[in-house]
Parts: C-alpha cells; structure tokens; sequence
C-alpha cells in the first residue's frame, strides 16, 4: 500500500477552539449578565423563532468540568494547543465606566488611544468579580499542567449588560441608552477590561485574539433583522459603525495587551495578539450574469476584505464604495496584528436580488443543496486554501487557522471534513509557502451554537445534555493520530 504523508511544520499547534458563553453553563455559576443571555430567553425572540428557546444553561458545564475537557483536550486528542475565550460579563458584571483613563481622539473623533494608568488598574483590580478571575485563573493554569499552549479570546460576543442591552435597542435604538459596539464608549470599556485582562492573566496566556468575527457581530446584529443576533436590526447606518468601532477596539486593545501582559511564558514571547477573521469563499451562483458577479464580489469584498483593510492598511472605506477615499485614510488607528486567525466553514454562492437593506446593493445565498452541513452551509475543503492564501498574500501576517469544523449530528462526516481541510492547509503551506501556525478545530465538544441552541453539534465529543456525558466521534482517533504525529498519512 502506498502511504502519502503529509508533515507539518515542526512547532504546528494543534487544537480546538471553545467560546465561554457557549460551553461554561450547564453546571456551576450561572452567568445572567450578558446581552446574549437575555437575547436568548426573551418571549418575542422565542415566538417569532429567532432563537431555538434553548438556553445556555443546560449548556455542557464546562465551568464545572473543565479539568475532565481539557484532559480530553490533551490525552484523548493528543493536542498541544487550545482556544478559549473569557467572558466580559463574568470579570465585570458591573460597570467600570467610572474608572478614570485618558482617552485620546483622532481628527475624525475616533477613538485612537487609551492610557490606563497605574491607579485606575488598581480601581479595576477592586472592581472585577473575584469568583470568576479565581475560576478563570484555574481553567489557565490546567491548560498550562497540561502543556497546552494558550490562546484567548477577548471578545467572543457577548457583552455585559450595563453595556448592551438588545431588547430596549431591539425595540427602540433611539431611546435605547445601552448601545453596545454603536457606542464609540464600548471601545473604551474594552480597553480597560483588555488592560485587565492582560495583566490578570498574561503569565499563562501565549496567544491573544482580540475579537472573534467581527463580521458576524456587525452583520448579523445589525444588517440582518431575522439572523436570531441581538439586536436584531436592518440598518446600514449602524452596521458600519459597528464594523468600524470593533477595528478600532482591535487596535485599542491589541496596545492594552501589549502593554500589560509582560509575562514570556512560551516561544511566542510575552503576548502575541491578533483578530479572528472569517473569510469564506464566495461564487457567482451564475458566473456568465454580470449582477450575480457583481453581488459575489461585493459580498466577498464587505465579509471578507473590508475589515481587515481598516485593521491592517487603515483603510476605512465607511460608504462602501470599494474606493479609499483621502479622508478614509486612517493611519493612526493601525496599531498592529501579530497574526490573523482564520475561521473557515465553506462556500457561499450569490445571487443579485432585491436589496432588502435601504441604502446596501441587493443580493441573497443561494441554500445548499449538495454537500451541506446540518447548519446548510455547504462543505468545500478547496476553499480554506483558497482564503488562507489569499489573507496570506495580501496582508502578510502569519496565519493560525482558528477554526474550521462541521455540524453533522449523524457523524456522518466529520471524519472526512477535517481529513479534507487539513489536506487543503497542508498544500497552502508547502505548495504555496504561506505560513500557517496552527488549526484549531471547532469544537472541543457540543455547544450552545447561538440562536440555533443545541441541535447543532459540532463537538469531537458528543455532549449528553441531561448528564452531561461526553463521548467521542469517529474523527477523535482520526485527530489524535495527526496531531501527535504532526503528520497527515494517506
Ligand atoms: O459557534 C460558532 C462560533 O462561535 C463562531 N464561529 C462559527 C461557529 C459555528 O457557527
């Protein structure tokens, strides 16, 4: 039998990425004080099915039984590398607006800098819920017994309550006064709780992510009414001013990080911070109609391109145009990006249609009728080269896949997807010499997966929910294998 190995660069992290909010309920301390839990159980969100009425906490109780998932993490997967987030909500369930920091402004009014001081850190030290840094401290400190590189998350969706809340904005945005990411404030409370975290916790974090798809927060919340996302607007206005406050809170934040973990704890120095990014693959549902080319590429230029344009060239193209205008030419608000993470899923094919947003061109997703995922998103491996490449080449930043993974109740195939992607990755590297640092498979286990609750599993393990009993699918020997030989034979 002829055997194909493919090997990956020696130091390749391999892992699984979670997200606090959608694995830590379920047993243990209940977190009641973000936008997401509200969001979730609210009546009119439930009745008009935008949300699945599923709540997070019946979720798999990773709070309470992260010791057992991080062994899976580590012995049943042979990882040695992991991804988690914190939940903001949790460090600070009341408000540190009144914590003094110096905020400076550029000449558009953006924000473009933030110096905590000394004193104000120490005010934050008093403010943060001690029960949850100790918890969060423990999680970090098992990973770390384990030999398992850390990466962290600092905003993976949620926010605290006292900074948004959806229904009153869902409901009435003008009166609304807790504006979450539409608020130029928001961005300053994240850089007081990334300077917090940074300093709490940099002496056993390797890796930052800033923001977990941006794209998703903005598009989702505010372009698309039915996406089940608080706050559930359709107003263009609002969704560019979030996209640009969440790329000016990655350069805030990625100076906040820098400044305060100082700790080296691995090969990646003191703190090594990037944002994740979910670049998909984008068709024209038919390549010979001019429309349908037009909607694919302005899909794929808004989802794929826009943001990191604002993060990494400063270009902030605020109406859209495709164009950079001088006055969109935003050199102070680049402050750097170590990395971008990639978090791919699968090929999207477009079709012009009627805008259903005033003001954005009209477009819609054609749904998947071959190869889909039991979310309908359709499996297209080419595709991860395809977007790891073109993220490679165009912004020349090491890449970490941060993830890539399947909803597929049956296991039916997962096996396959990841066998499939991961080739994909391995030709990006050694045919097309990007440098890829590391896949993070989503997900560890099952999980709250949004406004679609728990029928989507996208879990190696298979959660029970009534008892909470993880068990492995097929792909966990098939993982495991690669991942502790760094090698993927064929
Ligand atoms: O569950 C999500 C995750 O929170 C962000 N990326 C996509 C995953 C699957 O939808």
């Amino acid at each position: 039998m002829f055997w194909l190995a493919r090997v990956f660069p020696d130091g390749f992290l391999w892992g699984t990425a979670m997200a606090a909010f959608q694995v830590e309920m379920g047993l243990g301390e209940v977190d009641s004080r973000s936008d997401w839990y509200v969001w979730v159980r609210d009546e009119n969100n439930i009745k008009k099915g935008l949300v699945s009425g599923d709540l997070p906490e019946d979720g798999p109780g990773f709070w309470a039984l992260f010791r057992d998932d991080l062994k899976l993490a580590r012995a049943g997967l042979g990882n040695n590398a992991v991804r988690l987030s914190l939940d903001w909500s949790r460090i600070f369930p009341e408000q540190t607006r009144d914590v003094p920091v110096k905020v400076r402004f550029d000449n558009y009014g953006n924000v473009c800098g933030v110096d905590v001081p000394m004193d104000s850190m120490r005010l934050l030290e008093e403010r943060a819920y001690q029960p949850s840094v100790q918890k969060y401290r423990e999680v970090l400190t098992e990973c770390r017994n384990l030999g398992l590189t850390v990466l962290l998350t600092l905003y993976h969706w949620p926010l605290p309550l006292w900074i948004h809340d959806p229904i009153e904005c869902r409901d009435d945005f003008v009166h609304a006064v807790r504006r979450g990411w539409t608020d130029q404030t928001t961005v300053v409370e994240f850089a007081k709780y990334a300077a917090y975290v940074a300093k709490t916790f940099g002496d056993s974090v390797d890796l930052y992510a800033t923001l977990n798809e941006p794209m998703v927060a903005s598009g989702a919340g505010y372009l698309r009414k039915s996406s089940g996302f608080p706050p559930g607007l359709g107003d263009l206005g609002l969704f560019v001013e979030v996209t640009k406050n969440l790329a000016v809170a990655h350069g805030i934040a990625y100076e906040q990080v820098k400044k305060w973990d100082i700790s080296s704890c691995s090969a990646y120095g003191p703190a090594y911070v990037g944002v994740v990014h979910n670049p998909q693959y984008y068709e024209p549902f038919d390549k010979d109609s001019k429309a349908d080319v037009e909607a694919s590429r302005f899909v794929e230029y808004v989802q794929n391109e826009w943001i990191l344009n604002m993060i990494l060239k400063g270009d902030y193209d605020l109406d859209l145009n495709m164009i950079i205008e001088k006055d969109e030419q935003r050199p102070s608000l680049v402050k750097g990006c170590d990395f971008i993470g990639v978090n791919y899923y699968m090929r999207n094919r477009i079709r012009s249609a009627e805008s259903k947003v005033p003001g954005l061109p009209g477009f819609e997703t054609v749904p998947c009728t071959q190869n889909c995922t039991d979310m309908g998103w359709e499996i297209y491996p080419q595709g991860m080269r395809y977007v790891t490449n073109w993220v490679y080449n165009r912004y020349r930043r090491p890449i970490m896949i941060t993830e890539n993974g399947i909803a597929d109740a049956k296991d039916e195939k997962r096996s396959e997807y990841l066998l499939s992607h991961l080739r994909e990755i391995h030709k990006s590297i050694t045919d097309d010499s990007v440098t890829v640092k590391g896949y993070f498979h989503w997900s560890l286990m099952d999980n709250f997966e949004w406004a679609r609750g728990f029928k989507m599993r996208f879990g190696l393990y298979r959660v029970n929910y009534e008892t909470k009993e993880r068990t492995p699918t097929k792909a966990v020997p098939i993982y495991k294998q690669i991942a502790t030989t760094n090698t993927l034979q064929e």
